[in-house]
């Protein structure tokens, strides 16, 4: 039986996902809601936007030939479990022990070792050790997050990585004789600063940082052909496995939408992948949901989970580069409920209670805030409100569902918080 608050106590000592056995230990939190959803593939559904959208990534970076291989340079990897191991998700990619993106309370762990995947960057080392020099890598991530209509715990991400050496990095740099051996990747004294590692050459790295940002600037030109109207910045930004980094936003409607993660990759990944000091390579993550929304005028993350015909149909066409906007088909209501308890001495940590909402209200739910949070000294107790909007995605809610959701959310909080409904 499944109890979103007190999960240790309640899992059975084996979870069978996909027909593979895990030990469940103390790091275990993976929610019933959150393993149902393992296997849908969204991005590979026929005339899901998702799937339209991976088909139009997919076209854009199969353009690009390898003229000695005559085959594309871009190799697309889509059917990767999103199962890893907590090697994969952070040691391979130089994420700090005790980075705050390991903990429970950010991730869906399966026990100790194995955690649902936080990001496509997790397959960054396998795929380099494969032998790869440039791929894509689409797949569903997983996220313990706030809960509004951009955030869902289950997302899609794209990575794309793509190396040079020395030769394919300096082609258009050589001298009158055709040579490029006065420049260099890597030099011994070069130092660590804002523009570049050490190790790597200025040079080097601007050339990567080009092909990185002429690579990014074209995809979203393609995705959005009108893209006059559309503003864009690069924003500096930091990762643990790409130095220097940025994050590419648009604007849209006078708001500044993150799309993607990137930067030139840290050495010792590629370290990590088995290669030595003879290449340098850009990578970037993209979240298919954000740009969908955009390119499709989707309003809420919830609408790619629908099994609505109503949002379904009007993706059903073959061409992926058709350009449709999506019209809702009528505004559902909002039904706001606010939940207010007196606690104990302890407080609910708040993404255990989203997590609670959502176990319980599933979709239903559109966002949820903490609203209030005092200490009442005389009586040495905690309170907390909770603001809950219930909204169907697709359809209109009636009172009595939602009470009953609502009720069920407070019995949950009576016994296991002890909690007094105020
Ligand atoms: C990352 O996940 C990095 N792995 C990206 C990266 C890859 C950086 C390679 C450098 C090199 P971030 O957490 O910012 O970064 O997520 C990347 C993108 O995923 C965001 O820009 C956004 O488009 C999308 N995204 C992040 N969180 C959510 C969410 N909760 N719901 C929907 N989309 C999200
Ligand atoms: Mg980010």
């Amino acid at each position: 039986e499944y109890d979103p608050i007190k999960q240790t106590v309640t899992y059975p000592p084996e979870l069978v996902i996909n027909n593979q056995n895990y030990s469940t230990d103390s790091w275990t939190n993976v929610t019933p809601h959150i393993l149902s959803r393992i296997g849908q593939n969204l991005h590979k559904q026929k005339h899901h936007p998702l799937c339209h959208l991976s088909s139009r990534l997919r076209q854009y970076f199969y353009q690009q030939y390898d003229p000695r291989k005559l085959s594309p340079k871009f190799s697309i990897i889509d059917n990767l479990s999103p199962i890893v191991t907590v090697e994969q998700n952070f040691d391979s990619i130089c994420i700090p022990k005790d980075h705050v993106s390991r903990t429970k309370s950010m991730n869906y762990y399966i026990n100790a070792n194995t955690l649902l995947r936080a990001h496509t960057s997790a397959h960054q080392v396998d795929l380099i050790r494969s032998g790869l020099d440039a791929f894509l890598c689409i797949g569903d991530v997983y996220r313990r997050d706030s809960i509004d209509p951009t955030h869902y715990p289950i997302f899609h991400q794209c990575e794309g990585v793509q190396l040079f050496n020395k030769e394919q990095l300096f082609v258009d740099n050589k001298n009158v004789r055709g040579e490029t051996k006065d420049l260099q990747i890597f030099a011994a004294n070069e130092h660590r600063d804002a523009t570049k590692q050490e190790g790597h050459t200025l040079e080097a790295v601007k050339l990567v940082e080009a092909s990185l940002k002429q690579t990014i600037t074209d995809l979203f030109k393609t995705l959005f052909p009108d893209a006059s109207t559309l503003n864009s910045r690069w924003v500096d930004a930091t990762f643990p496995f790409t130095h220097p980094s940025w994050e590419y936003e648009v604007e849209i409607d006078g708001k500044w939408y993150e799309l993607l993660g990137c930067g030139i990759m840290e050495h010792h990944v590629l370290e990590n992948s088995g290669l030595g000091r003879d290449h340098i390579g850009w990578a970037f993550g993209l979240g298919l949901e954000r740009i969908a929304m955009i390119m499709y005028g989707i309003p809420d993350i919830r609408l790619f989970w629908s099994n609505d015909s109503g949002f379904l149909s009007q993706f059903a066409f073959d061409d992926s580069t058709r350009s449709v906007r999506y019209k809702p088909i009528s505004i559902y209501p909002q039904c706001i409920n606010d939940l207010s308890m007196w606690l104990g001495k302890a407080k609910i940590d708040p993404l255990d209670f989203y997590d609670l909402v959502r176990t319980i209200g599933g979709d239903l739910v559109e966002q949820v805030m903490l609203t209030d949070e005092f200490y009442h000294k005389k009586k040495d107790r905690h309170s907390q409100t909770y603001r809950i909007i219930y909204r169907s995605p697709d359809r209109t809610l009636t009172k009595n569902e939602i009470n009953m959701i609502h009720k069920d959310i407070e019995r949950y909080c009576i016994a296991q918080f002890g909690a007094e409904i105020r």
